[in-house]
């Protein structure tokens, strides 16, 4: 064997004892009668190419000799773009939780058993022909691989790769296969076991440790949890087999630690320096690596921000809920089409955890759902037709362009509403608290728990009001029923004109004379006169649409004075949504 530099004092393989609800979930090798554990000191992780066949498997029944590294079957050596990316696994992990790691050492022409008591995790990769295993961990005991010092070793199996091997993923590039099973296997190396505890014709047996994740409150976020199976998923844990691919979508795969074994890691080792660092960051999801893949954020402090511009089709965003055990709030990201499957208890094909205090959002493009946490937050819809919650805290919404909704959970009467005409800006004030005060700039609509408030009368319900006083009265602004109809047509993109006419309509008044009747009398509060009615019955003669009319007397100062718009701007107009 060459020479290879001997790493820093080893780590070492001590107890672990887990107590939260997630650390019993995934610390959970008691179930197979190993002592939970975890690694302590540095961890020394190295590859070596060397294998034999008598160092993992002389005590293995039914295992084929035809077992050999890249090295012995002349493929190839460790590459550098696969030491590059083993670095990029345990650097990953580093970021989430309080443990070192060496740079990779590479022992060439080595083999397991000779480098093993100078090095923790050494990594091979073999052939067998009669597993299709893609990898395996020693754990923290000698008991799997035959050779002491073997504890959490790891064997990355080609044929459990797929057909092609080494070239299917062999490159442990992020986005790939390799990757994610190493990165799995090291996971079992720091202490992490399987969510199952056998498998049965295809369906996993989810051990009653994982199963008791299902009250620890995952389905604030909007997933539907009902049985152990709902968390048994690679989105969840990537010590999951979990992996279930819709149909026609590009086959995703774990590309960090996900957010159970993020929790379960730190209550074992404590907390990382964070994927984002401790200053202000601002983090957009699919800026690289796209989109379609499971990854998870860990903010260690300051200002952060996510934007969610990649989600070109709309987004979904839950800013952090509380998770039973978990030392910072939990929040989610995906796109709205995911949202929606996964809400029905499906596979959204992309999706990004958020571990920490995350402060500020902005949407996409298109509408967007985006949920506050219980800070202070920004959020910004930008373009689409939005749905901002703020959550307890003192949040700023601000759905940009597009007609949006703020979102409220509390009772209508629970809450002071003040605007500020010259600013255009809405305060939204708690008067019990529990929701703060919030500022909405930009917000056409807000939704209370009873109560729905249209408050962009200088857009849709503004011509809605005015062509309810023109058209039924002034009173009829206050028939919410009235108020909610003239907003779902003009929300649907119908014109001023139109809506007038289809009001005019609904009055009962056909002719001309009835028209000019009814809008006068709801103008002025007297019927016209003949010679007052005839210009507006020949206007009608010669061709002007009723509701062409009706969007004249309804634009006038006394129809506006009749409906007090004035109080309606300040105060926003309750409707009940139509259909
Ligand atoms: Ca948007
Ligand atoms: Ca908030
Ligand atoms: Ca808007």
């Amino acid at each position: 064997m060459s020479s290879a530099p001997v790493p820093i004092k080893l780590a070492t393989v001590v107890a672990f004892n887990p107590v939260t609800t997630i650390e019993k979930a995934l610390f959970n090798f008691d179930l197979i009668g190993i002592q939970n554990f975890k690694l302590s000191g540095t961890v020394a992780v190295s590859v070596s190419d060397a294998f034999t066949y008598a160092n993992y498997s002389a005590n293995q029944s039914l295992i084929s000799k035809d077992v050999y590294t890249s090295l012995t079957s002349g493929a190839t050596n460790w590459t550098a773009e696969q030491l590059a990316n083993i670095n990029q696994i345990t650097s990953d992990f580093h970021n989430f939780i309080a443990l070192d790691f060496s740079p990779v050492i590479n022992f060439t022409g080595a083999s397991p058993s000779e480098i093993a008591s100078q090095t923790n995790i050494n990594i091979s990769i073999i052939y067998r022909r009669d597993l299709k295993i893609s990898g395996q961990s020693a754990g923290g005991a000698d008991s799997n691989f035959k050779y002491s010092n073997s504890s959490s070793d790891i064997v990355l199996n080609l044929n459990g790769f797929g057909s092609s091997g080494l070239a299917n993923d062999g490159t442990l590039d992020s986005s790939s296969f390799g990757f994610h099973t190493l990165m799995h296997e090291i996971g079992h190396s720091l202490g992490l076991a399987h969510p199952h505890s056998s498998i049965i014709n295809g369906k996993a047996i989810v051990t009653a440790d994982y199963g008791a994740t299902i009250n620890v409150g995952f389905d604030k976020l909007g997933f539907k949890i009902v049985t152990a199976n709902d968390m048994n998923k690679e989105y969840f844990s990537i010590m999951s087999y979990d992996d279930v691919t819709p149909a026609g979508a590009p086959d995703t795969f774990s590309q960090t630690p996900m957010i159970l074994d993020v929790i379960a890691l730190q209550g074992a080792y404590g907390e990382g320096i964070g994927t984002t660092g401790s200053v202000n960051n601002t983090i957009t999801p699919g800026g690289s690596g796209g989109v379609s893949a499971y990854r998870t954020y860990f903010d260690t402090g300051g200002l952060d921000s996510v934007n969610l511009q990649n989600y070109q089709s709309g987004a979904y965003m839950h800013m952090g809920t509380t998770i039973s055990g978990a030392s910072h709030l939990v929040g989610v990201s995906m796109s709205l089409a995911d949202q929606k499957i996964m809400s029905a208890g499906g596979d959204p094909i992309s999706l990004r955890w958020y571990y920490g205090e995350f402060e500020n959002a902005s949407g996409s493009e298109k509408a967007d759902v985006i949920i506050g946490n219980s800070l202070d937050n920004s959020i910004f819809g930008a373009a689409g037709n939005d749905r901002l919650t703020g959550g307890a805290g003192n949040d700023s919404l601000d759905g940009g362009s597009g007609q949006d909704v703020a979102i409220f959970s509390s009772a209508f009467n629970q809450f002071k509403i003040q605007h500020n005409s010259s600013s255009g800006l809405w305060v939204i004030s708690d008067t019990l608290g529990y929701e703060g005060t919030d500022t909405l700039n930009n917000i056409e609509r807000i939704q209370f728990s009873d109560t729905n408030l249209a408050i962009d009368l200088d857009g849709n319900a503004g011509i809605t009001a005015k062509i309810l006083g023109a058209v039924f009265g002034k009173n009829s602004v206050n028939n919410k029923s009235y108020v909610g109809i003239g907003l779902n047509y003009l929300d649907a993109g119908w014109t001023y004109d139109n809506l007038a006419g289809l009001a005019l309509d609904a009055s009962g008044a056909k002719t001309n004379d009835q028209i000019v009747n009814l809008l006068w009398t709801n103008i002025f509060g007297v019927a016209p006169t003949v010679s007052q009615k005839s210009p507006y019955i020949k206007m009608l003669t010669d061709g002007v649409t009723s509701g062409a009319l009706a969007h004249l007397a309804a634009d006038t100062s006394m129809n506006a004075t009749n409906i007090n718009l004035i109080g309606l701007v300040q105060n926003g107009i309750e409707y009940l949504p139509f259909n």
